[in-house]
């Protein structure tokens, strides 16, 4: 046969959500590339899904069915059928019910797959059975509150426009690993002159692509915000008519924050020595359009929220949101697209059940709690290897009276510890649709090869547990494909006047969305640097967490170009480019211990260890060490990997997860 190509969508958790065309011969998916007619793609994909087809047959991938036959987390199992695993749970969740009430059983799933159908299948069956509710906040709630406290319900302009912009600032974000793609615009700004700063805790590859880097210390780029916007006061290069028609509390604002963050106090709380505040804050007011593309790992600490917001206030100062190729894009807002309730039909409820954060999963594992979590479903999430606390986390995974599921494409670190394990298709094997949160875009998929082995998707096998526990509504009897086209022939603002035939055709679509910065949606209609709703009703700097922790390192648990979360271990190729579980830090720290390159560390604080292997780093200033990637233990030097030194402490605002508010010490192996 020869062979057919098909355009897909890549369903991984990446702000890019690019466009795919895919070979396939017979029942396998060959080779993977970018679509060159996908606006954002431009026919190019990242290290990872350039080889996607090494995921998709990999040979680990789960093909049948499992029962635990050994110790919790051994890895033992036997293959069952899909009749056999189906009925074990709907009658071991019947009689949980019974016993302790719907609320003990616990689902947990976060992004394998961003597809919106297969993404929040779970919620209607999970609804229905009255289950505990998961709070999903581990991402980046932090930054969403802090835009919000300023900006409102403003939409993000284009990422595009960043081609327009005069001055690009990448705060906070390793785009040359986590949004590729926008970096095509920032390369088109390059060209036509535009400086680029980037500012991060390390050197990290996006570096090599910008004029300028500042190191900040972790968790103070609120105060640098800060200082930099008394310096434009300080230096009357405020923009007087802007801020006086279009923003609400500046005057204030000026008159009693401001003046206590100039330069001196500001350089001792972020470690930037004030000469570069002064030149950062002249290039800032010396642009015609400084565009700020906020990352999220700054909002992962204990002040996550307001240092996005103090960010937030900063183009309000220089009138430049509104500008083209200026303003200040955190995510793109496309939540508007679909009418979701439909597919995660919270009127299935009989009554709202509680909720647990899945920040702290380790807590609701291991604490008695009421009803205790007798049962957990985990369907596209690796909580054992992604969520803070491994350690809190395997003691409850590992309690004999847990019962536990887990839907999965791999034996990952959490499936080791199930009870049942549920093959699970990837994304070529299942029908979807896709918005994204970085590209206003949607795109339609479908299956483009049969699924692998005897795996099903989140749709189908939610539809099988429905069946087995008696849900007769015909929600649950519909396909993947009905549904979405249910979505679809619903209205939205979103959605007018799109190109339904190109839809169709499985191309991106562009959304109808404003993208428009100079409306202020705020309850005020101005841009609210004061916010009578928040409990600081005015920005100011807020220590992390860890502010004055005990031990001497921060810890920086950023993500790799080679792999997504734990996402990718399947891959020896990507495994290999990575080399080995590394931790950074720098000469100077390495050598105060002992410490030589290569050789095998211990990190430690009070939750945990861990063993890495040391890369002694130029790129890293003293005061921190870095761990890049989410490994998998079964590819790791020791027992545990790098969330075995997280806590489960939430952010300020929007009960969002704090990866980076942590500290460690380091010690020979
Ligand atoms: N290759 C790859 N791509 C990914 C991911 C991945 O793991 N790998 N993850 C995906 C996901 S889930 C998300 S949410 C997105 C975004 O993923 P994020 O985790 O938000 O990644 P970035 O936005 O790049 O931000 C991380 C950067 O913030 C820096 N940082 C940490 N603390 C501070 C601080 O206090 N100040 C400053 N200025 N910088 C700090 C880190 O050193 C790191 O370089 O990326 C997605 N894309
Ligand atoms: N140290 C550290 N930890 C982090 C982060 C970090 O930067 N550093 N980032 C955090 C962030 S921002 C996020 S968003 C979370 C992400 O946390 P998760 O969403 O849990 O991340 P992944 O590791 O990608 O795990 C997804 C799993 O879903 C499976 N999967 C894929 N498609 C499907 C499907 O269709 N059905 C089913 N049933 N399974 C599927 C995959 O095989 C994979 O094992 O991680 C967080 N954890
Ligand atoms: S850049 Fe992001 S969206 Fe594009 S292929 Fe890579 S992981 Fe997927
Ligand atoms: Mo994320």
């Amino acid at each position: 046969m020869t062979p057919t190509i098909h355009r897909s969508v890549c369903p991984y958790d990446c702000p890019d959500t690019c466009g795919l065309l895919v070979e396939v011969d017979g029942d396998r998916a060959v080779r993977v590339s970018g679509d060159p007619d996908h606006p954002f793609t431009r026919g190019t994909l990242c290290s990872k899904m350039n080889r996607y087809e090494l995921t998709v047959h990999s040979p680990r991938r789960l093909r049948t069915p499992l029962l635990r036959s050994g110790p919790k987390g051994s890895g033992t199992f036997t293959p069952i059928t899909w009749e056999e695993a189906v009925e074990r749970i709907a009658s071991r969740w019947r009689r949980i019910v019974a016993e302790h009430g719907g609320e003990a059983i616990l689902p947990y799933s976060y992004a394998g797959t961003m597809g919106l159908i297969q993404r929040n299948s779970g919620h209607p069956f999970f609804h229905r059975l009255g289950a505990s509710r998961l709070d999903r906040t581990i991402c980046s709630p932090a930054k969403s509150a802090g835009w919000k406290a300023v900006m409102g319900e403003t939409p993000t302009v284009d990422p595009d426009e960043v081609a327009d912009s005069d001055l690009v600032i990448l705060w906070g974000i390793n785009a040359a690993a986590t949004s590729v793609h926008f970096m095509h615009g920032v390369g088109a700004a390059k060209r036509s002159g535009a400086r680029v700063w980037l500012i991060d805790t390390y050197r990290t590859p996006t570096a090599g692509a910008a004029d300028r880097t500042i190191l900040i210390r972790p968790g103070s780029d609120g105060a640098l915000a800060l200082g930099i916007m008394h310096i434009l006061q300080r230096d009357g290069l405020v923009d007087r008519e802007f801020v006086s028609t279009r923003v609400q509390g500046y005057g204030e604002f000026a008159a009693t924050i401001l003046p206590e963050y100039g330069p001196e106090r500001v350089a001792a709380l972020t470690g930037v020595t004030s000469m570069v505040i002064e030149e950062l804050a002249a290039a800032y007011a010396g642009a015609a359009a400084p565009f700020i593309r906020l990352g999220s790992g700054l909002t992962r600490y204990g002040n996550g929220a307001m240092t996005a917001r103090t960010i937030a206030c900063l183009p309000a100062l220089v009138g430049a949101y509104g500008t083209k190729g200026g303003g200040c894009f955190p995510d793109t807002a496309t939540g508007g697209a679909f009418a979701m309730t439909e597919v995660t039909r919270e009127d299935f409820m009989a009554r709202p059940t509680r909720i647990i954060n899945m920040n702290r999963l380790g807590e609701a594992l291991t604490s008695p709690g009421e009803p205790p979590v007798m049962s957990l479903y985990v369907y596209h999430s690796n909580p054992a290897a992604i969520a803070p606390d491994q350690n809190a986390i395997i003691r409850g995974l590992s309690r004999d009276d847990l019962f536990t599921v887990v839907h999965e494409r791999f034996m990952t670190d959490t499936a080791r510890y199930a009870d049942i394990v549920l093959p699970a298709t990837s994304s070529l094997e299942q029908s979807d649709i896709y918005r994204s949160y970085g590209t206003y875009l949607v795109q339609r998929a479908r299956r483009v090869i049969p699924p692998v082995g005897e795996s099903r998707s989140n749709w189908e096998t939610f539809s099988l547990l429905a069946a087995a526990l008696g849900f007769d509504d015909p929600f649950f009897r519909q396909s993947a494909d009905e549904l979405i086209d249910h979505l679809l022939a619903l209205p939205s603002p979103l959605r007018s006047g799109i190109d339904l035939q190109r839809l169709g055709e499985g191309r991106a679509v562009r959304l109808a969305a404003a993208t428009d910065q100079s409306r202020f949606l705020t309850p005020s209609g101005k841009i609210e640097i004061f916010n009578p709703a928040e409990p600081e009703p005015y920005p100011r700097f807020l220590p992390t967490h860890e502010e004055h922790g005990a031990y001497p390192l921060r810890l920086m648990t950023a993500p790799t170009p080679h792999g997504l979360n734990a996402s990718f271990n399947e891959r020896d190729d990507l495994r290999e480019k990575q080399g080995a579980m590394k931790l950074k830090m720098s000469g100077e720290d390495a050598g105060a211990r002992n410490l030589v390159d290569g050789e095998l560390v211990t990190a430690w604080n009070d939750l945990g260890e861990v063993a890495f292997r040391l890369e002694v780093s130029p790129a890293v200033p003293p005061g921190i060490a870095v761990a890049e990637g989410v490994w998998w233990i079964e590819f790791a030097p020791g027992e545990r990997t790098v969330n075995a030194l997280v806590s489960q402490r939430l952010t300020d605002r929007g009960h969002g997860s704090t990866f980076y508010d942590n500290r460690i010490d380091v010690r020979k192996r």
